[in-house]
């Protein structure tokens, strides 16, 4: 038999975990992965054919081995502490003042402010650079031995980096499964038939405590350190953050976001600034974690009980919340799709207290196995709307009762239909059923629609309900006498809401196309049509094949924009409005008429009072400006109305010329461009 190649191995074995760590901590990897795989798979045929070369500490290890019976127990030398919580920034206040009074400083006392991991903690144990035993934190003294299924974490050194590692050196982290590894984790779950887990948390705590080291090799587990237990080096970090530096050098992943902040204001601003990012980063956390940085001065505060006293955890309100379903509510929306909405006993979650869950549809009920009167779990992330993730089986009552989805609408009693490739079930009534005539005069009348300023949900009900009002024209045959009669408005208002009823008949295009309504026909797809057809007339010309075309269309929206033209109630609706003269230039985009203010940036501020700013956005836009809602260096003019905010400290700054609303008017006037909008094609 051949020698071994002793070097040629040990220079792969080097060169495949240099590249381990450039991928799984470094997240930079250097080489493509099948320059890798290729790589790896001439270590494995090394190993094969020389089996006497295997190092314990190989790359090709990573894939687990044999199963365990149970796990044997593992003590740390130094216990593994738990940290106190801080709902509020008052503790936060008091956990500073508490530090402050205990070290005697003088000046501000300096932290080191990081993500709270939502995950499982773990200890390393690395004697000579060498990993020799991992346990989870268990009761914080013992805990179990979980070193077969660390060491097939990639993030995980085998080995040390470095040319002098310490003698012994215990590392402390956070293993997690990042967003993307979870969703196809629970992807191959759910196809092979296994059961999906619920969160990420849940799904690492699992996978760490597997007996079978094969399973969790198959996880997409990270592990980010965050301390030391007991160390024996000749390098001796002063503060917390020298630390992690240091477990950085010896190849381990630390977090990035990990701050230095000079006084406990600052932490509540990392705080405040990791909220804002919470959603979008690519793992869960539950909060910051905020730690003395003077390794000294952390010796001085010692702990009380099993949490030191230099440091403690700022939570997030939890996402997540346990509640009840007492009934269920079918809403009828502006298309006439009926959504379900879970009525809930109160829950504060998410920061907010919350009622209502949107349950989608019927394949949503469906798929959660929802009764009424079941214990279910809300979730409200961010700020998006509160949803019910899953129901709690164990809980279901003896008066849980199956959910009935009707099959004629709540508000109009018409049929109930469903098309085929739809999950939506749609009320057949449209403009004959009161709750979608009402939706789509709150969309008519909307700001970026016809933005008929101070007609709001509650006086179109009115208006609806008592007969005034069954379709958009109607709006224009509204009198005094009418507004007079409702409730809680008075003849002030009403002569008001008359006026911008009236204001709103000059439009433009653009702004009339999204006030229709037509479906999947928002504002950006209105503002195209718009710009492109130059006239409704053109649009509604416009033939199936050739609207498909356009892009940014496609043949659903093309579909859609057809159908609505095609119907003829929408047609003598059009008719009635341009016969009670409305008039809808386009203003947005005129190519053949002059853009004075091409390329400039306008930046309006304050109360207007002339014109309402809606308006003065139309007009400064029809005549080229783009308009801002920040000021910056590159504003071209400011127009301030009465109460200017920040943005005109910020102008005179920045020395941003600034025009008062008069000045605006005679400056429109002088130009003979206040007319240029509105004039008829
Ligand atoms: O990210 C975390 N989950 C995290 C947990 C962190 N960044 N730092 C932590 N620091 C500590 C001390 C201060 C006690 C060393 C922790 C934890 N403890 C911890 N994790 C689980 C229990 C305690």
């Amino acid at each position: 038999m051949a020698t071994p190649p002793v070097q040629v191995y040990k220079a792969l074995v080097k060169e495949l975990q240099f590249h381990d760590h450039r991928y799984h901590v470094l997240d930079d990897p250097l080489i493509p992965d099948v320059e890798y795989d290729r790589k790896l798979m001439q270590l494995r045929l090394l190993e094969d054919t020389f089996p006497d070369l295997m190092d314990d500490n190989s790359p090709s290890q990573r894939v687990g081995g044999k199963s365990l019976l149970e796990f044997s127990q593992i003590s740390h030398s130094l216990p593994m502490l738990s940290l106190e919580n801080a709902f509020d920034s008052q503790a936060l206040l008091n956990f500073d003042r508490r530090v402050a009074e205990r070290t005697d400083e003088k000046e501000n006392v300096n932290y080191v402010c990081e993500p709270k991991l939502d995950g499982v903690a773990l200890s390393l144990l690395y004697r000579n650079g060498v990993l020799e035993s991992a346990g989870t934190r268990g009761d914080g003294t013992t805990g179990e031995d979980v070193t077969a299924n660390a060491r097939t974490i990639r993030s995980v050194p085998l080995r040390l980096q470095g040319d002098s590692p310490p003698n012994l050196i215990e590392v402390r982290g956070e293993v997690y499964i990042p967003h993307k590894g979870f969703d196809l984790l629970n992807a191959r779950n759910q196809k092979d038939g296994e059961k999906t887990f619920v969160n990420p948390r849940n799904a690492a705590a699992g996978s760490l405590r597997q007996l079978d080291s094969k399973i969790t090799a198959s996880r997409p587990l990270v592990m980010c350190v965050y301390g030391v237990g007991i160390i024996e080096s000749v390098v001796k970090p002063k503060t917390h953050f020298e630390t992690l530096a240091y477990l950085k050098g010896l190849g381990f992943l630390v977090n990035n976001h990990v701050t230095v902040a000079a006084d406990i204001f600052q932490c509540e601003n990392f705080y405040e600034e990791l909220a804002k990012q919470r959603e979008s980063l690519p793992y869960d956390i539950d909060g910051i974690v905020i730690k003395v940085n003077s390794l000294q001065m952390q010796q001085r505060l010692g702990t009380v009980l099993r949490s030191p006293r230099w440091a403690i955890a700022r939570k997030f309100p939890a996402q997540e919340e346990m509640t009840r379903l007492l009934a269920v509510e079918y809403q009828v929306g502006r298309t006439g799709v009926i959504t379900p909405v879970g009525k809930l006993e109160p829950v504060f979650v998410g920061g907010v207290t919350v009622r209502n869950a949107t349950l989608h549809n019927l394949d949503e009920i469906t798929r959660l196995n929802l009764y009424e009167n079941d214990t279910v779990i809300v979730r409200r992330a961010g700020d998006v709307i509160p949803k019910i993730v899953r129901v709690v089986r164990e809980y279901r009552r003896l008066n849980a009762k199956v959910i009935k989805f009707p099959e004629h609408c709540p508000v109009c009693d018409s049929a109930l239909e469903q098309l085929p490739d739809e999950a939506a079930v749609r009320c057949g009534g449209g403009m004959n059923c009161p709750a979608q005539v009402k939706q789509a005069i709150n969309h008519f009348v909307s700001r970026k629609a016809m933005n008929i300023e101070g007609l709001g949900v509650k006086l179109v009900e009115q208006l609806v309900d008592l007969g005034h009002v069954r379709s958009f024209s109607d709006l224009y045959l509204l009198d005094l006498d009418i507004f007079c009669s409702l409730e809680r408005v008075a003849e002030k208002s009403s002569r008001n809401l008359l006026q911008s009823i009236h204001a709103s008949k000059q439009t433009n295009l653009t702004k009339f196309i999204y006030a229709l309504g037509i479906r999947e026909v928002g504002e950006g797809c209105a503002q195209m049509l718009a710009s492109r057809f130059q006239s409704l007339d053109a649009l509604i010309a416009e033939p199936i094949e050739k609207l498909i075309e356009i892009e940014g269309v496609g043949p659903v929206v093309a579909r859609h924009i057809v159908d609505f033209f095609a119907e003829p109630k929408n047609m003598i609706i059009i008719d009635e409005l341009r016969s009670i003269g409305l008039k809808f230039h386009d203003l947005t985009n005129e190519r053949n008429l002059d853009r004075p203010l091409e390329g400039q940036t306008w930046v309006l501020t304050g109360s207007l009072g002339l014109m309402s700013r809606e308006r003065l956005k139309v007009t400064l836009q029809t005549l080229g400006a783009r308009v801002s809602s920040t000021v910056s260096a590159k504003t071209t003019q400011l127009i301030v109305g009465s109460k200017p905010g920040s943005k005109l400290d910020k102008a005179e700054l920045l020395q941003v010329p600034i025009m008062t609303e008069k000045e605006l008017a005679d400056f429109l006037i002088s130009h003979d461009l206040h007319s240029q909008g509105t004039a008829e094609r």
